[in-house]
């Protein structure tokens, strides 16, 4: 039997238990009866109703609570009650975002059906129809997008099958065309006759991996890839995108995700700038190179002293979230009393990330109405950070969540919806997934999702539109404690010690916050895989099983 909460008007209550009441009829006007003040609504208006019961009475005997109006707090329904005084370009761009996007939170975009909430469900269908579309032929104009066709083939397959689709069908596709954009110096490029690059051969692995078969795994050319990679490590840890490209926090992510992926080998060949005879080896220095590009915000950079961007921040954690248990890994000791607490489980020698500093830039980037994130101090909100900044969360969550807690919750389920009680949140996750649902979808018959309202949908955020809802839509937990480090080692120098670890997804539910029906809840992925966790392991355990090159 599903429980349900059904939110009951003050003015609607007070009304029927005292029909001699002059205050509601006093006060009450048109305008008030539009905006009830939800703070003078306390949790006893609040009741559980059992539905089954309620659809069983006839209209007579029921008297079924319905919202007069959707719940939506004030939070998302007014412009921020505290402004700057400077006017600049800046704060006139985001005063219009903000004018842009309430109407959509506040449901009044178009004759859509909306939910107790006020928010609008999650289109499927439309925006299936539109991801399968951007897998087929495109027209001219996507010309300048040629080399961008890898990323093309992931966030299309990604964003499927967060929504359930099998994409399996697509398999002898991405088989002959990541034939054609390998090449033999090793690695992917972006089509045929194209230099390798690790953005493209991480969304070509990726597209494999979600295919999954042996037959898409086989495509990949193990040694050629190593290889390559050991021409792209450099001597302070980090990785060139590409031969002569630049070094930057994207290459140290891929290179993890890559070297996890095809268990490849460490050794590094002489021909790597990084080679030292025999004393560093691929993963030598990465996580040093992270914690480089830590900024004075707190937030994560591309490279040593640029500008802290959400897009690197994900790098940042989910690259250290490989490399070794993120419990040890991400947090770092600092004076702090804070920090204390935060890093009590971690050891001081092993950990990069000064967490506070980074949690707090973090949390800057949640907007209010907005509900989504920003990129980056004094920018806009964007839908695609909701992968980028709010997959931060996970990570950071289960670091500093105590081990075992997935198993605790399991046993806490609460008796009456025989769910987890949802544990805190160190975001707003009904602000985020309010923004995804209300401004990020395309309600046309184009579908497909977006950055914000007035936006064009388009492929890549669709598919991080859908990862950060998948991420707001559970809950993970790191289910594996630190393995001790070898012998005199203070940084991880083998794989796996990160990759290996065992993470537990729960669906998230908040019984005081969930605005969305479950039917809207879409698939998990692994959090710094991006994809779900059994394709994950479909293509670990088969590069595992081969040693050496066979
Ligand atoms: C700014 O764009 C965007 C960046 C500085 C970084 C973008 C990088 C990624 C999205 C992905 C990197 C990761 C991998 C794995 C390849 P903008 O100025 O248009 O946007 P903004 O105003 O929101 O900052
Ligand atoms: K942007
Ligand atoms: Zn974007």
């Amino acid at each position: 039997i599903f429980i349900r909460k059904f939110p009951k008007q003050k003015g609607d209550m007070a009304a029927a238990s005292n029909p001699t009441s002059q205050e509601g009829a006093a006060t009450s006007t048109s305008s008030q009866q539009q905006q009830p003040n939800l703070d003078a609504i306390t949790d006893d208006d609040f009741e559980y109703v059992d539905e089954e019961f309620v659809s069983n009475y006839t209209p007579e005997e029921a008297v079924q609570p319905q919202p007069t109006e959707p719940m939506i707090p004030d939070l998302f329904k007014q412009p921020p009650l505290v402004k700057d005084d400077l006017i600049t370009d800046t704060s006139k761009l985001q005063d219009q975002t903000v004018e842009h996007c309430l109407p959509f939170l506040a449901g009044q975009d178009g004759p859509l059906e909306l939910n107790d909430y006020g928010l609008p469900r999650l289109n499927r269908e439309k925006h299936i129809k539109f991801l399968k579309q951007s897998l087929g032929p495109l027209p001219g104009r996507f010309v300048g997008m040629d080399a961008s066709r890898p990323w093309f083939l992931y966030w299309c397959l990604s964003g499927l099958t967060m929504m359930g689709e099998d994409v399996s069908s697509y398999r002898e596709s991405v088989i002959a065309t990541a034939r054609t954009m390998q090449n033999e110096s090793g690695g992917f490029g972006g089509g045929h006759g194209q230099l390798s690059h690790l953005a493209t051969t991480y969304s070509v692995i990726l597209a494999i991996a979600l295919v999954g078969g042996e037959e898409a795994y086989n495509v990949i050319d193990r040694k050629g890839m190593w290889k390559w990679l050991c021409t792209l490590k450099q001597p302070d840890g980090g990785f060139q995108v590409c031969v002569g490209g630049e070094e930057d926090i994207r290459g140290a992510y891929i290179a993890a995700v890559v070297i996890t992926l095809l268990d490849l080998p460490l050794d590094l060949t002489p021909e790597s700038p990084a080679y030292d005879g025999g004393r560093s080896n691929l993963l030598t220095g990465m996580a040093e190179y992270v914690r480089s590009c830590q900024t004075f915000e707190g937030g994560i950079s591309s490279q040593p002293n640029n500008e802290a961007h959400g897009a690197y921040a994900f790098c940042a954690l989910a690259c250290l979230a490989l490399l070794d248990n993120p419990r040890r890994i991400i947090p770092r000791h600092t004076d702090t009393q804070t920090s204390r607490q935060l890093t009590a489980l971690s050891s001081p020698l092993t950990s990069y990330l000064d967490i506070p500093r980074l949690v707090s830039w973090l949390s800057y980037r949640q907007y209010a109405p907005e509900g989504g994130f920003s990129g980056r101090t004094n920018k806009l909100v964007d839908g695609c950070y909701s992968h980028w900044v709010g997959g931060c969360f996970p990570l950071i969550e289960a670091c500093l969540s105590p081990s075992g807690s997935g198993s605790e919750k399991e046993n806490n389920k609460t008796a009456t919806s025989g769910l987890a009680a949802a544990p805190e949140s160190l975001y707003n996750r009904e602000g985020l997934i309010r923004y995804i649902l209300s401004c990020c979808q395309d309600q046309t018959k184009r579908g497909g999702l977006r950055d914000k309202p007035y936006k064009m949908s388009d492929a890549y955020h669709t598919n991080y539109v859908l990862s950060g809802l998948s991420s707001a839509q559970h809950q993970w937990d790191l289910d594996s404690d630190p393995l001790p480090l070898p012998e005199g080692e203070t940084t991880p120098t083998m794989a796996a010690l990160g990759a290996d670890s065992i993470w537990n997804v729960f669906p998230f539910i908040d019984d005081n916050d969930q605005v969305y029906e479950d039917s809207d809840r879409v698939r998990p992925i692994h959090p710094a895989y991006a994809i779900p966790q059994k394709n994950v392991a479909g293509i670990r355990a088969y590069f595992q099983g081969r040693s050496g090159f066979a």
